[in-house]
């Protein structure tokens, strides 16, 4: 809305500085955040303003050392420059003592994807301080992995039409975007992206203060996570964007408590925009639900600002709209009584309780014999899984199908191939649980065995009063053909990977799923031996 000094597709709901109430319980969160340690150290905040600075200066020498090989001059070299970009929860200053640093490496037309794979990766192993270096140049954004100083870095790249990238080089204009490969343009988004967010927010500090809180309590619930089905970073961070241009002078404490109620009224599937969507010089899609079935389709649409829009949520379904809606009402409540003082922050952060909701679970567990194809066969099937989700939503008596958000890694030992098949299929006998891997070196017929388990919840409807006999719960056509599709990825291999899916009753969930304390007694099992 270009007639208002605020920013936003609408004008704000209030614009009232935050009340003394307000900042009290402002401070207080923060207080609470200090104390749940997601605020990491000056030295580690320190380290990572080198990191950057030493990133900044190798990939000024990668292209000048291009440059000098396709036969500039050495002052045409040097002049080529050479920038960098950072994203991700750094750019936004959200990240915490763990998160990783990303960022973007912009290079001018004569350097070219190749070099990045070649000549900077093998300038990167070969630089001090410089650690655990892996490129994936084929993913669907192209990354090499690294970690400086200990710190964990993303780098990605994008090379511009442009026979220099000076230090002023700002990336917000889209004609920038003109004739570059996809893969520069998908490199480009998560920066303008984040870019734009912060411009579009009326105050960073107020912004970054909530969005911390937003985070961790998204963490806490388990409803943090893009590929299961709920919001990832860049979604929560536009969500909490939009709140701050609702109340652009009020505090992070007024945000947090209007956030939840806010987003637990929201008439979806009305779009979240900070800004209305813009055509641009590309012959890209836009979001656009009046032209796009496929956009239409969207539950939850949180939409990106910078050109070319997206939707950042399009793998909510409707067992996730329903968690999440759940979850913003519970926070919603707890933010009241600590408005009026019958609670704590401490209690919006309070851990999920996934596995004490549901009577029964779906187990989904990936095998294979090696950890490098572990990583990828479990990616792969972790990406469907919301596959499953959807079709168990169309299973009559299931009210809802519940994904959690991380899998469960094991390595079992195994003698031979009859534990390793029942390892695949998930009974891990109390032999093979304590088996080390030394217990199995040298020994012919013997191997490892990596699985990664994931779970969904699965909630039955109450059975309709008047009706006869014990709820029937059929899920076999959905899991046939979840392992169907599943074995469809193009390096599937019958010989080499597993996929098991299988249905427990609660009492038979693992004690990995829980923390230490966290089980409640049972009664000892039966089982027929
Ligand atoms: P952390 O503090 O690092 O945990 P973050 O929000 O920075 O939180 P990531 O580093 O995982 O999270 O991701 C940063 C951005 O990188 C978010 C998104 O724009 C992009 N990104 C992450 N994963 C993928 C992916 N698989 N494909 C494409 N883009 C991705
Ligand atoms: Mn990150
Ligand atoms: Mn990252």
């Amino acid at each position: 809305n270009g007639s208002s000094k605020y920013p936003g597709v609408t004008p704000p709901i209030a614009v009232a500085e935050s009340s003394p109430k307000e900042k009290e319980l402002t401070a207080s969160l923060l207080e609470e955040l200090r104390r749940q340690g997601m605020l990491e150290s000056e030295e580690e905040a320190k380290t990572r303003t080198i990191v950057l600075e030493r990133i900044a200066a190798l990939v000024k020498k990668f292209v000048r050392t291009v440059s000098l090989a396709r036969g500039l001059s050495e002052a045409a070299a040097t002049a080529a420059g050479g920038k960098i970009f950072t994203f991700g929860s750094y750019r936004l200053g959200v990240h915490g003592p763990g998160s990783d640093i990303d960022t973007l490496c912009v290079v001018p037309k004569h350097v070219s994807r190749e070099d990045f794979f070649d000549v900077f990766e093998h300038m990167l192993k070969d630089t001090e301080g410089v650690t655990e270096v892996s490129g994936v140049p084929d993913a669907y954004v192209p990354i090499i992995k690294l970690k400086i100083l200990g710190i964990p870095i993303d780098l990605v790249m994008a090379r511009l039409a442009l026979s220099t990238i000076p230090d002023d080089l700002s990336l917000q204009d889209d004609n920038l975007l003109r004739n570059l490969d996809e893969r520069c343009v998908r490199s480009l988004n998560g920066s303008r992206v984040t870019d734009e967010i912060l411009r579009l927010v009326p105050n960073d500090s107020v912004f970054r203060e909530a969005l911390r809180c937003i985070k961790l309590w998204a963490q806490r619930r388990a409803i943090y996570s893009n590929v299961n089905g709920f919001l990832g970073g860049v979604a929560w961070a536009m969500l909490v964007a939009r709140i701050c241009q609702f109340y652009p002078k009020a505090v992070a404490g007024a945000i947090v408590s209007r956030f939840f109620i806010i987003m637990y009224q929201w008439n979806w599937p009305t779009p979240v925009l900070l800004k209305p969507i813009e055509d641009g010089p590309l012959s890209v899609r836009v979001w656009n639900p009046k032209l796009y079935p496929s956009d239409r389709a969207h539950r939850m649409p949180i939409i990106t600002p910078a050109y070319p829009a997206m939707c950042a949520t399009h793998n909510v379904t409707q067992s996730t709209q329903m968690i999440m809606t759940g979850e913003f009402k519970k926070a919603a409540d707890i933010v009241d009584r600590v408005v009026v003082g019958k609670a704590n922050w401490s209690e919006l952060f309070s851990k999920h309780d996934f596995f004490h909701r549901y009577r029964y679970y779906l187990q989904i567990i990936a095998s294979t014999g090696s950890s490098d194809l572990q990583i990828k066969w479990a990616g792969t099937v972790e990406s469907r899984i919301r596959q499953l989700v959807i079709k168990l939503e169309y299973v009559e008596s299931l009210e809802l199908a519940h994904p959690f958000i991380k899998g469960f890694e094991q390595v079992s030992y195994c003698l031979n191939d009859e534990e390793v098949r029942a390892v695949a299929q998930g009974d891990i006998s109390e032999a093979v649980a304590k088996r080390k891997k030394q217990d199995i070196e040298g020994k012919e017929g013997a191997s490892a065995v990596h699985s990664t388990t994931f779970y969904i919840g699965l909630a039955v409807e109450p059975r309709q009063p008047g009706s006869i006999g014990p709820r029937r719960l059929d899920i076999s056509y959905p899991t046939t053909e979840f392992t169907k599709l599943v074995k469809m990825w193009e390096k599937f291999d019958e010989q080499k990977m597993g996929i098991v899916v299988r249905h427990i009753k609660s009492a038979a969930l693992p004690d990995y799923v829980f923390e230490e304390g966290e089980r409640q007694p049972r009664p000892v099992l039966k089982r027929p031996k």
